[in-house]
């Protein structure tokens, strides 16, 4: 059995209240969405039937579960480009779909089973349902080897991914800086946003996501640029977290003065750039699909944007290795005033989004 619960399931009021209870009765496994626009996180990526993303590129069981799953229970999604449309989950699957919306049911695959409801309401019904009946325990055991199969193979993608995690290569690989900024944003209620192609790759296949609300980036739409103005809204109205913003250099430039509020509103945010010299993922997706990049529009060349930020009366920093980034993550927080860390990154890493990109068609051959 797989269950998926959607950052898209805006119906469900998942802000408004404690997060779904999956974690006693239930032999759920739980497939947390890629799509995490608007950030709804139901189900956080700690919890023991959590398996990670389900659209391929995030290390972790969410793809291996949905190719083997005989039963998908969507919770308030869509069956969207990310899991092309429903196709990656087996075809002889069962499909429940629940949605507050009966005209989201059927959309992209036929449904067994539509239920329309609020997914709290549903959720909390099954689980009262399996209470009631006091079959927790025989649930429980019936899928437990199904939990240790999809455990294990979350520890085999895992380990896959590790050394892109652990690299120390300079320039630094950007799935490393990913992975510092997810170790060093470890408190439950930091907000953690997004922005830039490649770059947000890199941190959405990486980041623990722990709290509803949490984290923000430019989801299914794409739509760059949004990060500056997302941190200092973040940061304005809950001035008591940490707020940090990892974004690529190109996206950087959308609303780069910006930052000049950051400083004169004295809202101090965290804002790390992974430095890849031009638009990463334009560039990788060329090389892909051309063979070549176009570098007329993709290169940026090196801007000392820390530089910028310090001219406008910010804190500036440059970092050039991967042990550098803890101190500099730390230096950023402790001044109290909004700071850009400078992080020069390889601009030759391809991520797995660049290559899925090149591969839906976006060029003409
Ligand atoms: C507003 C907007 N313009 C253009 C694009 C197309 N686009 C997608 S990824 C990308 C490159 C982003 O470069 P950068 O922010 O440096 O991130 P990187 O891929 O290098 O990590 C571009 C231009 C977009 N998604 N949104
Ligand atoms: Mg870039």
């Amino acid at each position: 059995m797989a269950v998926r619960s959607d950052p898209y399931g805006a119906q469900t009021s998942a802000f408004a209240g404690p997060t779904i209870q999956m974690d006693d009765p239930a032999a759920f496994a739980v497939l947390a969405d890629e799509n995490r626009a608007v950030a709804y996180r139901v189900v956080p990526d700690d919890h023991p039937f959590c398996f990670a993303g389900i659209s391929g590129i995030r290390p972790g069981a969410g793809l291996y579960a949905s190719f083997c799953t005989d039963l998908v229970i969507l919770l308030g999604t869509r069956l969207n480009l990310f899991t092309l449309f429903g196709d990656t989950f087996n075809p002889e699957a069962k499909m429940v779909q629940v949605d507050i919306e009966p005209e989201e049911i059927g959309r992209n695959r036929q449904i067994d089973l539509p239920v329309m409801s609020d997914i709290k309401a549903f959720v909390n019904e099954v689980n009262h349902i399996i209470d009631q009946n006091k079959n927790a325990k025989t649930l429980k055991a019936r899928f437990s080897d199904w939990i240790s199969e999809l455990h294990s193979e979350d520890q085999k993608s895992k380990d896959t991914a590790r050394e892109q995690w652990d690299s120390d290569a300079v320039p630094i690989h950007p799935m490393r800086m990913a992975k510092e900024v997810n170790l060093f944003m470890n408190q439950e209620d930091d907000i953690v946003i997004s922005d830039g192609g490649d770059t947000t790759i890199w941190l959405g296949i990486t980041r623990t996501f722990r709290k509803a609300g949490h984290y923000l980036d430019s989801g299914l739409f794409g739509c760059l640029g949004g990060g500056l103005p997302y941190a200092n809204t973040a940061k304005y109205l809950y001035p008591d977290k940490r707020v940090l913003l990892m974004t690529g250099d190109g996206s950087m430039g959308f609303n780069f003065m910006e930052f000049e509020r950051s400083v004169s509103k004295q809202i101090p945010i965290v804002v790390i750039i992974s430095n890849d010299l031009g638009w990463g993922m334009i560039r990788h997706s060329q090389e892909v699909r051309l063979g070549h990049a176009i570098d007329d529009v993709t290169e940026l060349g090196r801007l000392d944007y820390h530089k910028y930020v310090e001219a406008m009366g910010g804190v500036g920093l440059l970092v050039e290795k991967p042990d550098e980034i803890q101190p500099a993550l730390e230096d950023a927080f402790k001044s109290g005033r909004a700071a850009c860390i400078n992080v020069m990154t390889d601009p030759t890493t391809v991520s797995p989004g660049s290559i899925a990109l090149a591969n839906i068609g976006a060029y003409k051959l």
